[in-house]
């Protein structure tokens, strides 16, 4: 009797804890331990912040931004452990990224070691106010006070690069679009924006140096030398002039405004192949004149490959690499490598030549020494490079730490990781957001490699099929991938993002042992929706 007693005991205390987690644990993505207590904070304009450490004065500042729109006034600076207080401490025990948050009724606390963690904290205790916190509209009717469960809270990610990728060249979206993208990937704990600047319909970056490149290569329409490609859904009206590019000032301001985010800005400049736009504006820079080559890419655009023999198209590329390393300060930046398209040089005297005084037997040898090329090009510039799979599927003389995105299918990562290579796990089955969610012809999106649905991005685990061992040195992360081809308009490109981005943000994050679907919908489709909808970002809202 007494044993069964104790059953019945230990079994209500699991449902309680259940049904308290249920309702107060509304973070995306799941943090590592949340434990549910039975109170409530209350904060209001009698609410002070005390900060022992300045790498947490950035994230007392975010959330101070949203507090003055939606309150109408700032938390005041004030004394730690007193009561209606939020103490920021640093805590020199905990990792990188790592973080504790304890909401008891008359104190919140925060404990980070790293500018990282402080705002990771940040953010999952917005998550934990009423959703209208994250809208950026001033409130006419400004809410006094913002209740908060109380938990404690221990958390930290499960890998370290959490990326989602923009394709602005395919169609062009605005410095203000771009910022929110990223402000969005920061609230879900995303620290990789991978900015896809260039590809055959578009050539989006300044450069200084090359001026052509954004004025006949960010244009496409009536008038203009950049051909329009084959697929309608990249094309737009044909009548229509498509434009646009960043300048050096705006990447500025949006690599700073990622800083204080903690998402670091990966830039890519997709090269040989895709680089139609950049053929076109110094075709005599990088194509050799006497090339007899004719080919399409597999999106049908015709010969838009740099010639990889040309000594030209080497200086081109290292003056490119200096510039772009004036504007991105990350250690990394992608040369894309994606899709040669077949019969690509096979006509180059230039490449002829280059084959023989390097003793090149095939094409595929000519794309290896392309790139241990600009390996050499990116050490001199003290960077490192990622790349698509196909970079380094043969080349054995690349630097050990570059990373390559395995976007093939998860074969193709699992392969990478048992060669101990480093690599991002991206693959199009799972996470290529531009995929329709379900097949249908009234659905935005490829057809390609889905359809994916939220449920379907979310069963995704990067680790499953490669043993512990291999997984340690090789997997860097997780990556998401919004093309563009077929979003022609922010509302369709947000559309196509949310919320698949919720999966990519747990399978990155959060541990796979505590991840659970019916669990992430709850989260997902109710308070994560309503902060998506304070935000006014489209969105799909059912899970298939
Ligand atoms: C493949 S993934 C591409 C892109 C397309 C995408 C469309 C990769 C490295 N290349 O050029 O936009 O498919 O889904």
């Amino acid at each position: 009797m007494k044993v069964f007693a104790v059953i019945f005991f230990a079994l209500l205390v699991c449902l309680v804890s259940l049904n308290a987690e249920g309702s107060t644990n509304v973070i995306i993505p799941k943090p590592r331990l949340f434990i549910p207590l039975d109170s409530h904070f209350l904060l209001n304009d009698q609410t002070h912040y005390y900060s022992d450490a300045p790498l947490a004065l950035n994230a007392v500042n975010y959330l101070q931004e949203h507090l003055l729109l939606q309150a109408g006034y700032k938390l005041k600076t004030g004394q730690s452990g007193v009561p209606n207080t939020i103490d920021y401490l640093r805590d020199p025990d905990l990792k990188q990224e790592a973080y504790t948050l304890d909401v008891t009724a008359d104190k919140i606390v925060i404990r980070a070691n790293s500018q990282a963690g402080f705002f990771y904290a940040t953010v999952s205790l917005m998550q934990l106010m009423d959703p209208v916190i994250w809208s950026l509209h001033k409130s006419d009717v400004p809410r006094k006070s913002w209740m908060m469960p109380s938990c404690s809270i221990e958390d930290a990610p499960r890998f370290q690069w959490r990326g989602m990728m923009l394709d602005t060249a395919r169609n062009f979206f605005s410095v203000a679009y771009v910022k929110k993208f990223i402000d969005r990937m920061a609230q879900h704990k995303l620290n990789l924006f991978h900015w896809h600047l260039t590809d055959d319909e578009g050539w989006r970056i300044e450069i200084k140096k090359y001026p052509l490149l954004t004025q006949i290569g960010a244009k496409r329409g009536p008038g203009t030398a950049l051909p329009f490609s084959f697929y309608p859904a990249m094309r737009g009206p044909k009548d229509k002039l498509e434009e646009g590019y960043y300048t050096q000032d705006e990447i500025r301001e949006i690599v700073a405004y990622a800083a204080k985010r903690s998402v670091n800005v990966l830039p890519e400049i997709d090269i040989p192949a895709h680089a139609k736009a950049a053929v076109t504006a110094y075709p005599e820079l990088l194509q050799d004149p006497n090339d007899k080559s004719r080919y399409t890419s597999i999106q049908k655009v015709s010969n838009n490959t740099i010639d990889a023999g040309l000594e030209s198209t080497y200086v081109f590329l290292e003056n490119i690499v200096k510039e772009v390393t004036t504007l991105f300060p990350f250690e990394y930046i992608h040369l894309g490598g994606d899709e040669i398209p077949k019969g690509a040089w096979s006509k180059s005297p230039a490449v002829e030549k280059l084959m023989q005084t390097e003793q090149l037997k095939n094409i595929q040898e000519v794309q290896d020494y392309f790139f241990t090329e600009m390996d050499r090009i990116l050490a001199r510039h003290d960077r490192k490079m990622v790349a698509w799979q196909e970079v380094r599927e043969h080349n054995t003389a690349l630097r050990d730490d570059t990373i390559i995105i395995a976007w093939r299918g998860n074969g193709a990562g699992v392969k990478a990781a048992k060669k101990q290579q480093k690599v991002i796990m991206a693959p199009a089955q799972y996470l290529y957001f531009d995929q329709q969610y379900v097949k249908s012809s009234g659905e935005p999106g490829h057809t390609w490699a889905g359809p994916t649905d939220t449920q379907d991005a979310y069963s995704y685990d990067p680790t499953a099929q490669i043993s512990d061992e291999d997984v340690k040195g090789s997997i860097q992360g997780v990556h998401g991938c919004l093309w563009s081809e077929r979003a022609p308009t922010e509302a369709i490109a947000d559309y196509l993002a949310w919320p698949r981005i919720f999966s990519l943000s747990e399978i990155a994050w959060s541990p796979q042992k505590e991840r659970n679907w019916d669990d992430f919908k709850r989260r997902a489709f109710g308070k994560g929706m309503q902060r998506l909808e304070s935000q006014t970002i489209s969105h799909r809202d059912t899970s298939k």
